[in-house]
């Protein structure tokens, strides 16, 4: 990486780098200046602060409450205005002395504002629901939804607490005849042994076991205990729908009112764990040999699959083939709804496949061939076939391309568990002549 040849701080500051100082952007100079009024000095801390700056309750038997005064205050010299009210996680606390009572998760209230270093009192009540150690956090927002202070609020703070990790199991697609196993585990965080009574999977009958038969007792401040979960496998689903099996694991104590929930999800299948899987193969008659390799050894056809989000063939990320081999398509935190390209065959025959682990329901995909180069070997016949969890649904007929041409093949909408092959205006075949393809590494060598 080269120098940004910046040697004075504040011409570096006006200097925009990208790629390691590849690009250097300077907006201009500006004279220094002896001095600048920011107005009032500007605290990190927030304006509105609360005393106590902690709300603590102590341990109250179930179905009792107790309210503690607090007051807000503003610390600066301008006004605040409070204009919306957030709990999290909250179960037990409400706060009011702000037009209301409010112990929902979120919403707007009536504007409250609090002039400068003016204070206003608020009363938080805690209802007693359970031994265990309670927490939360009131959120204060402003206008534009700005977060302006947040109070914690707890109570039993002595009092038991149980950790469950992870909230939530996603075994995926699994073979049938196999069974994944997954920990969970009870960790006991609080300042007092936190009982367990039960842990179950609900209902039983969704595949999902425990290793062994759970045995009730206290988990000591400290301790933890891993119990493993299995997904034996449910119903085989047949087509392209994913019926998941579902259940929860439940783990039951005095402590808490309700059960701690672990949700768990998972399918089987009974061939393939592969959703989509889309090949092209082609023969060139004019190659004399189709075997022989290298980069101009034959015909060079390429496979590719359109997201509907695209506007045309060539259009990234939505059209993936083997310059756009692993694009994110769907949900952008989960990779199982996003195509895979195989290598680019460039020598005859093939095969070119594209993969899509579990395409997006209700998706419809478009299967596309393109011609790119026919190396002086003339037209070549293509098949496509379509493969959903590993059964072969579709294979076209043989099919002649000459160089240039792009052949919009098939859809493939998916939930349906067909394809649907794609005709021209004519009624035949979609098929357009020399393509005008965009620049591609194959199309700009550098
Ligand atoms: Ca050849
Ligand atoms: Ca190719
Ligand atoms: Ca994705």
């Amino acid at each position: 990486m080269r120098s940004c040849g910046c040697t004075l701080a504040w011409l570096c500051a006006l200097t925009i780098i990208a790629g390691g100082c590849e690009v250097e952007v300077v907006l201009g100079v500006f004279p220094p200046r002896a001095q600048i009024d920011l107005g009032q000095p500007v605290s990190p801390a927030p304006c509105l602060r609360f005393s106590p700056a902690e709300v603590v309750f102590a341990a109250l038997p179930p179905g009792s409450a107790h309210t503690q005064q607090i007051t807000a205050w503003n610390a600066c010299g301008a006004a605040v205005s409070i204009q919306a009210l957030s709990w999290r996680e909250n179960r037990w606390f409400s706060v009011s002395g702000l037009g209301g009572t409010h112990a929902g998760s979120e919403g707007p209230i009536a504007p409250v504002v609090l002039g400068a270093h003016g204070a206003r009192t608020l009363e938080i009540t805690y209802s007693a629901g359970e031994a265990a150690l309670t927490e939360s956090v009131l959120v204060f927002h402003g206008p534009h939804d700005k977060i302006l202070a947040e109070l914690p609020v707890l109570a039993n703070s002595q009092g038991p607490q149980l950790n469950v990790a992870p909230v939530a199991i996603d075994v995926g697609c699994q073979l049938k005849g196999t069974v994944t196993w997954r920990p969970v585990t009870l960790a006991s965080t609080g300042g007092a042994p936190v009982e367990l009574s039960n842990v179950r999977v609900t209902p039983a009958s969704a595949g999902f076991i425990l290793q062994r038969a759970f045995i009730p007792g206290p988990l000591e401040p400290g301790a933890d205990r891993v119990v493993m979960v299995g997904y034996a496998a449910g119903g085989v689903g047949d087509g392209p729908e994913v019926t998941w099996d579902e259940a929860r694991l439940e783990i039951s104590s005095p402590d808490y009112v309700a059960p701690i929930d672990v949700l768990l999800q998972g399918f089987t299948r009974e061939a393939s764990c592969e959703g989509l899987r889309v090949t092209l193969m082609w023969n060139t008659p004019g190659d004399p040999d189709s075997k022989d390799e290298g980069p101009e050894a034959g015909a060079d056809l390429d496979l590719h699959l359109r997201h509907p989000f695209a506007v045309d063939w060539f259009d990234l990320p939505f059209d993936a083939f083997w310059s756009n081999a692993s694009p994110t398509w769907g949900n952008m935190s989960n990779a199982q709804d996003d195509p895979s390209s195989g290598p680019d065959d460039v020598d005859g025959l093939g095969p070119e496949v594209i993969v899509i682990p579990i395409p997006e329901p209700g998706v419809s995909y478009r299967v596309g061939v393109h011609y790119w180069a026919d190396n002086g070997f003339g037209p070549s016949t293509v098949q496509i076939r379509v493969s959903i969890f590993g059964q072969l649904i579709h294979e076209t007929s043989l099919k002649q391309l000459q160089v240039g041409e792009l052949w919009e093949a098939l859809d493939i909408p998916w939930s349906k568990g067909s394809v649907v092959p794609v005709t021209g205006p004519d009624g035949g075949d979609l098929v357009h002549s020399n393509y005008d393809t965009p620049c591609t590494p194959k199309a700009c060598p550098e």
